[in-house]
Parts: structure tokens; C-alpha cells; sequence
């Protein structure tokens, strides 16, 4: 006899704003969400592939890759997962899972240039024309630039990096620089 209690509160717009599991059965009680992972290994939990470390965060599933890579090889690393680099579009929906990540992992946004983590954008195509992994357009008045940025300085400045734990900010910068990386998976419903 197993008993599992899923509690999933909704926001307005329905997006998840929390999610919690519990297992209870006769040989256990309290599981939690990484012996979860572990029971059901290969499944999702929340829409998120949870067997290859990624979690829910609010309402996004992402993973902090702290081992720093070029762009493309963590553009490649995400797809090996079956995810993509974190599209960071809103500051009100994706800077809260971010900093959630950020901190349930030890670790602060860097507020140095060329020292934050790589999202998921690039005007590696068209230049000045930014795109998020899925092909939407990242406006240069967004809002989340650093001041002065995108600047493409030196002319090779192709792909983005997020930076500064209290007011969250992207820039430009060499593709070629290694960076740590956050990957998301986009939500499955079940
Ligand atoms: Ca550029
Ligand atoms: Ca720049």
C-alpha cells in the first residue's frame, strides 16, 4: 500500500507557484522529491526530468552547470539533456526561479563582466537581432540589459550572460568565453 500526496497551488494565471510530494508507505514514511528521483528514475516529477537533475523552481525547470564551457558547448551540453539554455525573458517570472536556483546550489550571480552564467540568447545569426533558444526576439529595450549593453564590444560580441545577484542584468559578450550555465526543460504536462 503506497500513498502519494501531490500538492501543486496554482497562481492566477495558472502558472505553479509551488509544488510539493510526499510518499508515504509501509516501509517509509517521509520521502522527498530525491528519493523520488531515485523510485522512479527516468520519469518526471512536475513536468520536469528529474533522473538527470533537473527541479522545479517556482515554475521553471532548470539545472546550474557550474563547470564553465563556451557557448556552444553549453548550448550542446543542454541538448544533450533534452533541454536548452535558460530563456530569461521576464523579470518577474524568471528572475525569481533563477535566484531560487542560485541559492538552493550555494552560489551568487556574479557582478563582475565575463564572470556571470550563459542564458539563452544569441546574435550569432543576425547581428544587433538577439533571439531567445526558441526563436523569440530578446528587444534591447527589454529592460534586463546592464546599462549600455548589448554594446557587441571589440565587434565580437555574439551571446549573453546574466549577471548581478541583486538587480539582475544580462550583457553581450565573446562566445568563445567559458562560463558556468544554466539549462531549462521546458515543462511536460503530465
Ligand atoms: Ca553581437
Ligand atoms: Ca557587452
Amino acid at each position: 500500500m503506497e500513498v502519494a500526496l501531490v500538492v501543486i497551488v496554482l497562481g492566477a494565471t495558472g502558472e505553479i507557484l509551488h509544488t510539493d510530494v510526499t510518499i508515504t508507505d509501509t516501509n517509509s514514511t517521509d520521502l522527498h522529491l530525491s528519493a523520488l528521483a531515485k523510485k522512479w528514475n527516468h520519469h518526471t516529477y512536475g513536468g520536469c526530468p528529474v533522473d538527470k537533475g533537473y527541479e522545479l523552481y517556482h515554475n521553471r525547470c532548470l539545472k546550474l552547470y557550474t563547470t564553465k564551457q563556451d557557448y556552444q558547448t553549453a548550448k550542446n551540453r543542454c541538448g544533450d539533456d533534452g533541454a536548452h539554455l535558460f530563456n530569461l525573458k521576464s523579470r518577474e517570472l524568471d528572475v525569481p526561479p533563477l535566484l531560487l536556483l542560485m541559492d538552493t546550489n550555494g552560489q551568487v550571480l556574479s557582478s563582475t563582466f565575463g564572470q556571470g552564467l550563459w542564458v539563452g540568447a544569441d546574435d550569432i545569426t543576425t547581428e544587433g537581432h538577439f533571439l531567445w533558444s526558441d526563436g523569440i526576439t530578446l528587444l534591447r529595450d527589454s529592460g534586463l540589459w546592464e546599462r549600455g549593453q548589448p554594446d557587441d564590444g571589440g565587434s565580437n560580441e555574439d551571446c549573453v550572460e546574466v549577471l548581478r545577484p541583486n538587480n539582475v542584468s544580462i550583457n553581450d559578450l565573446p562566445c568563445s568565453k567559458k562560463l558556468g550555465f544554466v539549462c531549462q526543460a521546458d515543462i511536460k504536462m503530465l
